[in-house]
């Protein structure tokens, strides 16, 4: 069941305060026209191919797209490599000497790398993967901290054309067993360990437990003594290294990084890839079944993710950019290494959590390298709200002129937080939709043309045609494309908003970064993907689309409830619930009822020094009716002191679906903490909130 037009509430998320580009912003904004949508829209492969030849290729394409839904090539008969086009080619410029990474590890040491030194070093990784028996097309998996060295290693991969498949460093033995096997993998590159929250991630001993399980491909294991030259290096800041479990040498297998790479010539010839050509699998859990291996290639993925890290971050020449993800995950992938380093950016990446020391790590790290751009998730900025105003008004953030939120709907609340307390008012923020599979950002701002407004992701970019449809695949956009975005772009005062329309988002159009399938499984690409509409991408997400063409994404179809016959999706309600000044975050379920179809519980996490009082439950459910409208009060209000989220932050209504209906729990093989769901699980059983 999903969500239909006709029964959407028109009330649901009334949000209508509208945010323009500042004049100061505007005037050194890289892209300020809005005539490139319209001429996008018009011919997305030749607007696709003024980016592609921007790039370095070795061969130029002959065939722009072919398209033999649903499997597309694009920039077909090209030669190219993505780790050129990511080094050499600013070190060709003349560009050596510019910092290309400040990596600050969880303990306090910090390191600069510039592009000149991460070209060397990659040249030394990659032939000490060829001394291993890498070889083009051979998968190698990378189950790493984030340090340098993991961005550094996924160039070396695309180098010498192998396939890197990068398992986020808080999986399990379990996990990266089943990733390396799927994936077929020849290598295994680890460290022995990494730091989170002051403790020692054990990898080398995780990866033993992994191989134990039996991965019958992989030949060599190389090993980064992270942990190990840490100490040997300790600077002032850094603190003793807590015991961990180094895991076991085995000989013949495992390979010590420190003593194999050092000694490597530096140089090493770039792969000349076809533009077809895989560059890596990334895995993504989806809420059932088995992992899917995402296949992206080279040309277009290289495309997309330059031209949307060039557009959507406004990158300039001076920035000091830090998207906080790890490179687990595709956020990562196409904007840490890809995107980011073929434009030659100066960026931060960080090795820990973010309340190691204190709750205002992430403030002290933009202070201290004066970050101009930061890019996070709606998870993190929730989060910094709940732990309180003071540890990022004790910082200078006086530095960032850009924010930009990524992996879920970003809520008014948090979009305003965000605003004002991170970004003093003065910075656009880009809310970016797009997926593992998407590749690149799809549905976003350009901070200096769109107008903005709080939890909308607001249009498809430049070259992307996107929809929303009904239920029966009826396009219910008001306006395509552009359009009615330059309709909204060129008025002066807040236009008026007309009636929000619910339904399904579409992509109608190939373009260049999408996925080129499923690992091994051509038919689950195709049921998954491509089976849902007749002629476009399904995506999974609801979304509605207001009277300006203005798309608010409403997270995964599965997450929409239908309480007596109306579609209202959890995040609207986890909206309004947040609002109310004592909630800090909110998780929102349908469970089962005679009556009504569905019946809301919320999950709910007090703001820190948020008393429970008396009454407030019923404070709370009024907020929301009031919010909202009469039909989203909740049935149930929970409190909990956290909530069950995935590794990556997503939160798995799955899972509180199960204890509000007080069922033995699914699979939680995902979970960052299982015992937090187990922990709900007890105190609610059979309670009503
Ligand atoms: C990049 C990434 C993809 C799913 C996607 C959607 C949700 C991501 C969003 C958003 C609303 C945004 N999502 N960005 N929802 N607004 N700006 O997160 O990839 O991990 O594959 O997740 O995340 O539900 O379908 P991935």
């Amino acid at each position: 069941m999903g969500p239909t037009q006709k029964s959407t509430l028109q009330t649901l998320l009334s949000e209508n305060r509208i945010f323009a580009p500042s004049a100061d912003f505007v005037a050194q904004a890289n892209f300020t026209d809005p005539g490139v949508y319209p001429t996008a829209f018009a011919d997305p492969v030749e607007y696709w191919c003024s980016w592609a030849e921007m790039l370095d290729w070795f061969e130029r394409w002959h065939t722009p797209l072919i398209w033999e839904k649903p499997f597309a090539q694009w920039f077909v008969g090209g030669k190219i490599n993505a780790c050129f086009n990511c080094l050499d080619r600013h070190v060709r410029a003349g560009r050596g000497d510019k910092l290309a990474f400040i990596a600050e590890g969880e303990p306090g040491d910090v390191r600069p790398v510039t592009y000149a030194e991460a070209l060397v070093e990659v040249g030394k990784i990659a032939n000490a993967l060829k001394a291993l028996g890498v070889k083009k097309g051979d998968r190698v998996c990378l189950y790493m901290p984030m340090v340098a060295e993991l961005p550094l290693t996924m160039l070396a991969c695309a180098r010498i054309g192998a396939v890197h498949s990068v398992v986020f460093g808080g999986f399990s033995a379990e996990s990266l067993h089943e990733r390396i096997n799927d994936a077929g993998a020849k290598a295994l590159v680890t460290a022995d360990g990494g730091f989170r929250r002051g403790a020692v991630v054990p990898l080398k001993r995780i990866s033993d437990e992994a191989l134990a399980l039996g991965c019958p491909t992989i030949e060599r294991v190389l090993v980064l003594e992270r942990v190990h030259s840490h100490v040997l290096a300790a600077t002032e800041a850094a603190k003793p290294v807590p015991d961990y479990d180094h895991g076991q040498w085995v000989e013949g297998r495992d390979v010590s990084w420190n003593a194999l790479v050092p000694q490597q010539s530096p140089d090493c010839p770039c792969e000349p890839m076809d533009s077809e050509d895989p560059l890596f699998i990334l895995y993504t859990s989806g809420s059932t079944g088995k992992p899917k291996g995402i296949l992206h290639t080279t040309g277009g993925y290289l495309t997309q993710t330059y031209a949307t890290a060039q557009m959507v971050f406004d990158l300039k020449d001076s920035d000091i950019y830090w998207c906080t993800a790890d490179c687990g995950w595709v956020t990562g992938h196409s904007y840490i290494v890809y995107g980011p380093m073929q434009n030659g950016v100066t960026q931060v990446i960080y090795e820990g959590s973010p309340d190691t020391p204190d709750k205002d790590r992430f403030w002290q790290i933009i202070e201290r390298h004066r970050v101009t751009i930061l890019y996070t998730a709606p998870t993190a900025i929730r989060t910094f709200m709940k732990w309180g105003d003071e540890y990022p008004t004790r910082c200078d953030l006086t530095s960032l002129r850009l924010l930009g939120s990524v992996g879920e709907p970003i809520n008014p609340e948090a979009w305003i937080w965000y605003h004002q307390t991170i970004g003093g008012e003065r910075c656009p923020i880009v809310d970016t939709w797009w997926q593992t599979e998407t590749g690149a950002i799809m549905i976003s701002p350009l901070p200096g043309i769109t107008k903005t407004k709080p939890g909308s992701a607001t249009q498809p970019i430049p070259g992307i045609r996107a929809a929303i449809l009904s239920e029966e695949g009826h396009d219910q956009t008001p306006v395509q494309g552009a359009l009615g975005y330059m309709a909204c772009a060129q008025e002066d005062s807040a236009p008026e908003h007309g009636p929000e329309v619910g339904g399904i988002l579409a992509v109608t159009h190939p373009w260049p970064s999408m996925l080129r399938g499923i690992w091994g499984d051509p038919e689950r690409y195709k049921q998954v993907y491509w089976s849902r509409f007749e002629d476009a991408y399904f995506p999974g997400d609801g979304a509605k689309v207001d009277s300006d063409g203005y798309f608010w994404l409403l997270g995964r179809i599965d997450d929409v409830m239908l309480v007596s016959g109306h579609n209202i999706s959890t995040m609207e309600v986890e909206s309004a619930l947040v609002d109310h000044p004592s909630v800090a975050e909110a998780a929102v379920i349908g469970r089962t009822h005679e009556l009504k179809g569905q019946a809301i519980a919320a999950f709910v996490i007090l703001r820190a020094g948020a008393e429970p009082h008396e009454g407030l439950i019923d404070e709370i459910k009024a907020h929301v009716a009031q919010k909202i409208g009469a039909l989203a009060r909740p049935d149930d209000v929970f409190l909990a002191a956290e909530l069950p989220k995935t590794r990556s932050g997503k939160i798995m209504r799955r899972l509180l679906r199960d204890v509000a209906e007080g069922r033995v729990l699914g699979d939680t093989t995902t979970l960052a903490d299982p015992s937090v769901v187990a922990a709900l699980k007890e105190k609610y059983e059979g309670q009503e909130g």
